[in-house]
This record gives structure tokens, C-alpha cells and sequence, in this order.
């Protein structure tokens, strides 16, 4: 248990006891024997914060089941907390649509904090839910539905929703090698490449993550500093085709002269031309990135 300031940003011991469904004297039993973990404040109160409980629902599938998460004020507040208990995933990808354009924060990490406390992984939570979504919010800016500046709030809300995600999953201790994750120099699409992050982090990796526009060039003192044994390039757009491909010549080229494996995936392949040889591997889709 570890000692910290006050902080209202934590869950307390009472709600804690009402998201896992359970009294505030078996929290504190918990607690005090280490099965649940928690922080102190210099008032002496315990707080917990999310990750604390997803350590939790992960080794005790019996409450992650229990879950509770939303406080259950209204009809809509109910029909959110089922649908994140069953992964109704039908239902919330209309609903998390919905919040990401409202620019929710709250209610879409709920969700995704939800989904992963009850044992949906992260590559489903990622490919099945947010790129549907994802998805819908681009065809609705190319149909004129809405602005330029909503596509960009939308899709920005989800970004920080896969950020405050990453505090919540719990990582594997044992460190099983080094990855660096990018996007090519013209690239501003990074969402994809963020969700590579997080998978590569959760099957044990250190990752460093330079996201957009990252010039090819520049990725050797990257290889010199940071040693990666592989790199991870998501590629979804490119602005000028010739520029791209020579980019990504060169990159593999520098993967091949530093023994680094290199796995590309992305939308814009198609567009690089890219086919599978020796020095590079196409993954398909971000669940890939588990067999990789
Ligand atoms: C959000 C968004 C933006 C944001 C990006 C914000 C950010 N921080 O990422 C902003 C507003 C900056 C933006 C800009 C532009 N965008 Co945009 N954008 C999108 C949108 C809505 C979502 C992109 C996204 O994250 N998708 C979710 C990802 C997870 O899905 P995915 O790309 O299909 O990837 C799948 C796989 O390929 C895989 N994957 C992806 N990468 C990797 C990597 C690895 C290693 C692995 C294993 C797997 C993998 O994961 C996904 C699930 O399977 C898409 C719509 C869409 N259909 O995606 C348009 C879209 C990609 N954009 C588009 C366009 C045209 C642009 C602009 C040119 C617009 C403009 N005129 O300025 C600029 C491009 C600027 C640039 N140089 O990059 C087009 C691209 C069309 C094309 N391919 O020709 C799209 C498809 C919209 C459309 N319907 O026309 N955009």
C-alpha cells in the first residue's frame, strides 16, 4: 500500500464497495490482508484508483462480473452499465458514437475502463468497438454530416479515451524486449499506431512511441539509443505516394542494417504498394499484433 496526498480524482472505499457490489468492511479486510491494492492518503484514508481495481476484477473473475460501474441514477445510466457488462458491442457502438461526438470523456472512458474490467480484451475493445467508430465518424465527415472541427473533437475524445485506458490495464512485470512504434513524416492519422502501443505493452514490451509524422531518417538514433528489437510502423494515409514509398525503403533498409524486425499494418498499405518480403511483416489487423 503505498502512502499519497489527498486526491479527489480517487475512488473512495464506499464506492469502491459499491462497484464491486460488496461492503465497505470487506474492502477494508481486503485491503489490510493485500488482496485488493490501494493507496493511503496523509489523512489516512484509503483511495483506490482504476487500475487498482482492474488488477482486482483480473484475478477475481467472480466481481469483475459484478461490476458496478456507473452510479445507477437513470434509465440511460442502467442501460450504459448493462451493455458494458454483456459487451453488447451492437448497442454501444451507436452509443460510444454518440458520446465521442458529444466530446463525453467520462461516460467513453466508463465504457472502455468497463469493458476492460470485465476480461473483453483490449484487441476486441480496439478493433470491434473504437474502429467502427471511428470508422462512422469518417463517412459522416466525408457525407457532410458534420464539420471538420467535430470529426477532429470526436476523434480526439477517443484518442484520450485509448490514453486514459493505459492506466487502467494492468502490464505483464517481466519485460519481454523493446519495440518502437511510428508513423511515416506526412502522417497525422495516429490513433492506430497508439492502440499498437498499448497491445505491445500489454504482452510485455517497453515501448516507445513517437506517433505522427516521424521522418524515417531520424529513426537511427532511435535504434542507437533505445535498442528495439522490433519496430512498428501503422501507415493510413499517405499525402504523396513517391515520398512515402522512398520513406519506408529507407526504414526498412535501416531495420535490416540494425537486425530489427520491422511489422507494418495500416489502411494505407494498399497504397505504399507493399508486399511481404524477407525484411518486413504485413499484419493484417491489431489483433495480429498478439502473434507477432
Ligand atoms: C481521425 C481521422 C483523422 C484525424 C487524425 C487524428 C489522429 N490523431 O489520428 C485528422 C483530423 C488529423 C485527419 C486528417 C486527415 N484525414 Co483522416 N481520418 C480520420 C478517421 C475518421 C479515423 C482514423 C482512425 O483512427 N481510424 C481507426 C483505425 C484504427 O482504423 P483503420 O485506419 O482502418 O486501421 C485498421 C487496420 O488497418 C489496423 N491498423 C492500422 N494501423 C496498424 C498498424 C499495425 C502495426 C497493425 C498491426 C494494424 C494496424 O487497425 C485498424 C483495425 O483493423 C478516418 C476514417 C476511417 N475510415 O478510419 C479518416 C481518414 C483516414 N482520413 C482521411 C483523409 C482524406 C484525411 C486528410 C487528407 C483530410 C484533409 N483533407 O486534410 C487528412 C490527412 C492528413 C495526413 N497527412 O495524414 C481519409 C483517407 C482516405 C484515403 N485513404 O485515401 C479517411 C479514410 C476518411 C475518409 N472516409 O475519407 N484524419
Amino acid at each position: 500500500m503505498q502512502k499519497t496526498a489527498d486526491n479527489a480524482a480517487m475512488i473512495s472505499s464506499i464506492d469502491v464497495a459499491k462497484i464491486l457490489g460488496v461492503n465497505v468492511a470487506t474492502i477494508k479486510r481486503w485491503t489490510d490482508s493485500g488482496k485488493l491494492d490501494c493507496v493511503k492518503t496523509a489523512g489516512g484514508h484509503r483511495k483506490f484508483l482504476l487500475r487498482h481495481l482492474a488488477a482486482f476484477a483480473m484475478e477475481h473473475e467472480k466481481y469483475s462480473q459484478r461490476l458496478s460501474l456507473l452510479p445507477i441514477d437513470n434509465r440511460e445510466d442502467l442501460e450504459l452499465s448493462e451493455q458494458i457488462l454483456h459487451a453488447d458491442y451492437g448497442r454501444l457502438i451507436p452509443q460510444t458514437l454518440e458520446l465521442s461526438l458529444n466530446c463525453n470523456q467520462e461516460s467513453l472512458n466508463t465504457i472502455l475502463s468497463g469493458l476492460y474490467m470485465i476480461h473483453q480484451d483490449l484487441a476486441s475493445i480496439y478493433e470491434d468497438l473504437l474502429t467502427p467508430v471511428l470508422r462512422v465518424i469518417g463517412e459522416k465527415w466525408m457525407d457532410g454530416k458534420i464539420s471538420v472541427s467535430q470529426e477532429h473533437l470526436a476523434s480526439q475524445t477517443i484518442r484520450d479515451g485509448i490514453v486514459k485506458l493505459q492506466n487502467v490495464v494492468v502490464k505483464p512485470e517481466i519485460l519481454k524486449g523493446k519495440a518502437f512504434v511510428l508513423t511515416l513524416s506526412e502522417e497525422l492519422h495516429d490513433i492506430p499506431a497508439k492502440m499498437v502501443q498499448h497491445l505491445l505493452e500489454l504482452r510485455g514490451y517497453q515501448v516507445l512511441y513517437s506517433g505522427q509524422k516521424t521522418p524515417a531518417e531520424d529513426t537511427v538514433s532511435v535504434f542507437e539509443s533505445f535498442h528495439p528489437d522490433r519496430v512498428y510502423l501503422s501507415s493510413i494515409y499517405a499525402e504523396n505516394i513517391s515520398d512515402a514509398q522512398s520513406e519506408l525503403k529507407e526504414l526498412i533498409k535501416l531495420c535490416a542494417d540494425h537486425k530489427i524486425d520491422l511489422y507494418v499494418g495500416g489502411s494505407g498499405l494498399d497504397q505504399l504498394g507493399i508486399h511481404e518480403d524477407k525484411n518486413i511483416t504485413v499484419l493484417n489487423s491489431l489483433r495480429a499484433v498478439f502473434n507477432s
